[in-house]
């Protein structure tokens, strides 16, 4: 048995945060996919009872602990691991600031706006992606103007913060309807430099349930 479980899908960029970091640390881990989208798996009482209470994936298993929210899983890693691990008070109050604007304001937008786009049946409102959309170019905008004055988040290594903001944005451009790292140059080159770490797998090769079946 793997030393790590993690309970995740490929469409979901909330767990390949977790999924990348086991990834790029050289971990012993295996996924358990979660049947969300025909199945609708985290909303079961027996998910919710047994896996997580809150009903949503990543959720990692490490012996006796269960973890969920992936903030919460790439700082139990990298303290475990000491690898993308911020140094000194200030480095982890600065990574948690931007794993929080990640969670409320980045991914946090782009994660309902894509699935809204690409997945739900009717599709989403037009009114409700607007918002969504005008939310996700302000933030963008937010994190490509950090990018212009250094090579990641914190400064010149990559650190948990970046393993949390890149979440959503190795999709597909077409999952969006717009793309991202061509319109953003900052952030298209610090996701390079991302892609270029010993390690990196694309979420939908690393994590199990791609292509959706029909
Ligand atoms: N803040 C959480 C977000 C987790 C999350 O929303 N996961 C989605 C999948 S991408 C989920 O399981 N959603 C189930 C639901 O909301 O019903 C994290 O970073 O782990």
């Amino acid at each position: 048995m793997p030393e790590y479980q993690l309970y995740c899908f490929a469409q979901s960029g909330n767990a390949y945060r977790a999924a990348l970091m086991l990834n790029l640390i050289g971990a012993d881990w295996a996924p358990v996919w979660v049947d969300f989208f025909k199945g609708g798996e985290t909303r079961t009482p027996k998910y919710r009872a047994e896996v997580n209470e809150m009903g949503e994936v990543p959720v990692l298993v490490h012996g006796a602990k269960k973890l969920s929210q992936s903030g919460v899983i790439l700082n139990y890693l990298a303290e475990r691991s000491g690898k993308f691990a911020p140094q000194g008070e200030d480095e982890r109050l600065e990574a948690l600031r931007w794993i929080i604007f990640d969670n409320q304001k980045v991914n946090g937008f782009l994660g309902p706006y894509r699935f809204l786009k690409n997945f739900a049946r009717p599709a989403g409102d037009p009114a409700v992606m607007g918002f969504l959309k005008g939310r996700i170019d302000g933030n963008l905008a937010i994190v490509d103007k950090r990018l212009s004055e250094r090579a990641f988040i914190l400064g010149e290594r990559p650190t948990i913060a970046d393993i949390s903001l890149c979440a959503y944005l190795f999709y597909p451009a077409e999952e969006f309807g717009f793309d991202i790292a061509g319109t953003h140059k900052n952030i298209g080159a610090w996701l390079d430099r991302i892609k270029a770490l010993p390690r990196w797998v694309h979420p939908y090769e690393l994590m199990p349930g791609y292509p959706l079946k029909a």
